[in-house]
């Protein structure tokens, strides 16, 4: 890792010790198909920690988001709930076991919901950008963004390099699910880019079928106060095909690194006007490379099934062209596997597809490019950070120790009714604050 470049830093989301699947996300297939499941808390986290390491391996700079607390007690307390903490699950778990699922959801795993980045490169103010996302759409995730924001002014801790912006309005209108609608399209990543917000719905229309988690209002809010230049932000609108064949984030069905837009046939509404649009908006600062997968080749319903495209796409150190990481399940169904094998033999701007194990993430619905947030960052806003949660290997071998220490390798719905759970939960989640040195920040 070079540290005089600027960077793209994935932080990663710690999975938490609560991983349980809760089937909570209407419109996400995989959560409801595999609602009360038996999940594997332990190996969820490591095999998240494993990914991080690969990438370090290779040269990556890489950070970490800690899990929010949870159970989220403050919640259960705003819905009427009372007495003890113990009292509080107790009752919970017998009256509204849907509220206390909603208390324990492990949710803040998928960081690219967490916020939305821009880099201090494309920002008038010459800061970098970062709005908490409200995350309104569902339950569970409506409660992330007061943690998440504090989360982010502690790691991002000077106003002169950072603006964190708390989430919008928790208003339908304003629905904004962060970076997974988001994609940052540049010549470098240090370089001025072009923003691309990707919207399922106008801010007070109401769409059949499976709900559209991000209005256009939410997208026009960002630009707004990240101060972004409105000739190099392009606004399209996420096709309704997609949204309800199971892509309830327009990172289901697309990705975008550089110079490179990967997506699928059915992604946008309109994709000749969405092309066009950043065909417009880059023509001054790179040359932009689509590539289209057209259906007939990766039917849509393989495309969600498998996640090929929430992937993360890699400028890989020493290799000529990117890298896509892409979860195993691409591997195993035959249209992907052999589109990536095709893919590769040509010679676009994709030379390697490598495959990566985050089957516990995946089977809510979370693939590699869900599991981390983008942050592009110079040196200088490195060096402001909070340095704890930049990790190498040693401190990959720390969090994996106390994962191994704290977290069940088994958790049913059912066992959220247990006040002991609570107990664990909290001790490993202040195990893993001191290793990262949060502990008194958050
Ligand atoms: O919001 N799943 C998450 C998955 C988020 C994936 N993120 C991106 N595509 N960027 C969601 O639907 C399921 C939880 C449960 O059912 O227990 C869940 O929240």
């Amino acid at each position: 890792m070079s540290s005089t470049e600027t960077l793209e830093v994935n932080f990663d989301g710690l999975i938490g010790p609560s991983h349980n699947y809760g089937g909570m996300s209407d419109g996400n297939l995989a959560s409801q198909t595999n609602a009360g499941d038996v999940s594997n808390p332990r190996e969820a986290a490591l095999q998240g920690l494993e990914k991080m390491r690969m990438l370090i391996r290779a040269g990556f700079a890489q950070g970490v988001l800690p899990p929010l607390e949870r159970p989220n007690l403050g919640f259960l307390v705003d819905a009427g709930f009372n007495g003890t903490d113990q009292q509080i699950v107790e009752s919970a778990a017998k009256t509204a076991p849907f509220l206390l699922k909603s208390a324990y959801s492990a949710s803040s795993m998928w960081t690219a919901n967490a916020a939305t980045i821009s880099p201090s490169a494309d920002a008038e103010d010459g800061r970098l950008h970062l709005t908490a996302a409200n995350l309104s759409s569902m339950l569970h995730r409506s409660i992330e963004h007061p943690e998440t924001t504090s989360s982010l002014a502690a790691i991002f801790d000077d106003e002169d390099a950072f603006a964190v912006h708390s989430a919008l309005p928790m208003h339908a209108d304003f629905s904004d699910e962060g970076a997974a609608n988001h994609v940052r399209l540049c010549a470098e990543h240090g370089t001025a880019g072009v923003e691309l917000f990707v919207y399922g719905r106008e801010a007070g229309e109401s769409v059949t079928g499976f709900p559209a988690r991000q209005t256009r209002l939410a997208s026009q809010s960002i630009v707004r106060s990240h101060t972004l230049n409105d000739k190099r932000t392009v606004l399209a609108r996420q096709s309704k095909t997609a949204i309800n064949a199971g892509a309830f984030h327009n990172d289901v069905v697309c990705v975008g690194t550089l110079n490179t837009l990967f997506f699928h046939e059915h992604a946008f509404e309109d994709t000749e006007a969405t092309l066009r649009d950043l065909h417009r908006a880059s023509q001054d600062l790179f040359e932009l490379r689509p590539i289209m997968v057209p259906d007939a080749e990766v039917p849509l319903s393989d495309a969600i099934k498998s996640y090929l495209f929430n992937s993360q796409l890699l400028k890989w150190p020493g290799e000529d062209r990117l890298v896509l990481l892409a979860p195993l399940e691409t591997q195993e169904i035959e249209t992907t596997r052999t589109y990536c094998e095709r893919l590769v033999q040509g010679n676009g701007p994709i030379g390697r597809v490598q495959f990566v194990d985050v089957r516990q993430s995946m089977r809510n619905g979370g693939g590699p490019a869900c599991l981390r947030l983008r942050v592009v960052m110079t040196p200088e806003e490195r060096a402001a950070c909070h340095q704890g949660v930049l990790l190498d290997e040693a401190r990959i071998d720390e969090l994996q120790d106390v994962v191994r220490e704290t977290y069940r390798d088994r958790l049913s719905v059912s066992d959220l009714a247990d006040p002991s759970f609570m107990s664990e939960c909290l001790h490993a989640r202040e195990r893993l604050l001191r290793v990262l040195d949060l502990g008194r920040l958050i």
